[in-house]
């Protein structure tokens, strides 16, 4: 209560005026936490060397038709929620053993993959298979039926990203489960990367409507050889280094509607320049190593490590060797509304003061039952 309001009426018809709201299921405005309320995502790292022992044992001991997807969720210590990211993705990692299949299912929340390592598994959707391999990026657009199936002799684990936490936000998550384990197989594999992967080629005769890119696999080989060509003729962006969008080829936009998805190759030895923006986005190094420096503390990261950069917080990269991130964030959903904002760090020749280093959080205590 603010002095004021004391000043104009007294404590106890004001007390009383509150809970007369209260009783109607109302707030008064200038009470509430409103547009004061911090956001609870906080930047963190999660290492890939102790996440994997754990997926190599979850293929151990637990049952793929116990789990549906075998998946450990990396989750962000701000958030109460024990399995998000951040306020409105998902970062997790899976894994399928050879033989197995992950059952079709479908989801108005939309899904990608970035392949770390393995090979032989694929991805069906909507009848479609596309087969992995490491530094792939795959989508898997909202509503589609997918499974995932290995074919392969080996283990294989990817990336997933997901934007349940916003969907849900939203009131607009549906699942549905398909009737059996595959969903029938309708279309040549990898069609979609014949039809609509040579970049600025369209296939005249095919009629796509779908508010999602028609490509479900983009390659690393491709990606890869695009950066190194940019690379050789072109600075890049202060802030990103050498970078590129993921596009829906038919509009140009992002590749899924409510994720926008980026690799960027950091050149050895070079420190990007620090910006801000809104739009919380994902990192995971698909190669290298170096270390960001996200809100002033220094975040140490090698190949397979993921992190996360809340919305407005202070990042700037610096690759001890050279390094090729994916990233991906929901500034898709911000753009379209005037919600994306970006700002340059002007003092300090554009590098933020380092207040120290990034330590894991210990995980809290459970309570026991008896306790
Ligand atoms: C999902 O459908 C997959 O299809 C992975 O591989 C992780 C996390 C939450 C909700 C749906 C998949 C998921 C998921």
């Amino acid at each position: 209560m603010t002095m004021s309001a004391r000043a104009v009426s007294g404590a106890a018809e004001l007390d009383h005026f509150y809970e007369a709201v209260k009783r109607i299921h109302g707030r008064a405005l200038w009470q509430t936490e409103g547009t004061a309320k911090k956001s609870p995502t906080v930047p963190y790292l999660w290492k890939y060397r102790d996440f994997r022992p754990l997926l190599i044992k979850a293929a151990e001991i637990v049952p793929i038709e116990l789990a549906e997807r075998r998946v450990l969720v990396m989750a962000n210590p701000g958030i109460t929620s024990d399995w998000q990211a951040s306020n409105t993705l998902l970062a997790n990692l899976q894994i399928i053993k050879p033989g197995e299949v992950a059952r079709s299912h479908r989801h108005t929340a939309s899904a990608l993959r970035l392949v770390i390592e393995g090979r032989g598994a694929y991805t069906a959707v909507d009848g479609e298979k596309s087969y992995m391999e490491p530094g792939d990026f795959v989508t898997t657009p909202n509503w589609t039926w997918h499974d995932h199936g290995n074919e392969g002799d080996g283990a294989m684990i990817w990336l997933d990203g997901l934007d349940v936490p916003l969907v849900q936000v939203l009131e607009a998550n549906l699942y549905e489960a398909y009737s059996a384990n595959k969903f029938p197989v309708t279309n040549p594999d990898d069609l979609s990367l014949r039809l609509y992967g040579a970049g600025s080629l369209r296939p005249t005769w095919v009629k796509h409507h779908a508010i999602h890119s028609p490509l479900l696999n983009y390659k690393f080989a491709q990606t890869y050889a695009a950066l190194k060509a940019m690379a050789e003729q072109a600075e890049g962006s202060p802030y990103d280094g050498v970078s590129v969008e993921y596009t829906n080829p038919l509009s140009g936009g992002p590749a899924l509607p409510t994720m926008a998805c980026f690799a960027s190759l950091l050149r050895a030895g070079r420190h990007t320049q620090a910006h801000r923006h809104t739009g919380g986005t994902i990192y995971h190094v698909i190669q290298g190593s170096g270390r960001s420096i996200i809100g002033g503390k220094v975040f140490h990261w090698n190949e397979k490590d993921t992190f996360v950069v809340p919305s407005w917080a202070w990042h700037e990269h610096h690759a001890t060797t050279e390094s090729v991130l994916f990233s991906y964030s929901d500034s898709a959903v911000l753009q379209p509304f005037g919600l994306y904002r970006e700002e340059a760090l002007q003092e300090n020749g554009g590098h933020q003061k380092i207040e120290g280093e990034f330590i894991s959080l210990p995980v809290p205590e459970r309570r026991s039952a008896a306790g």
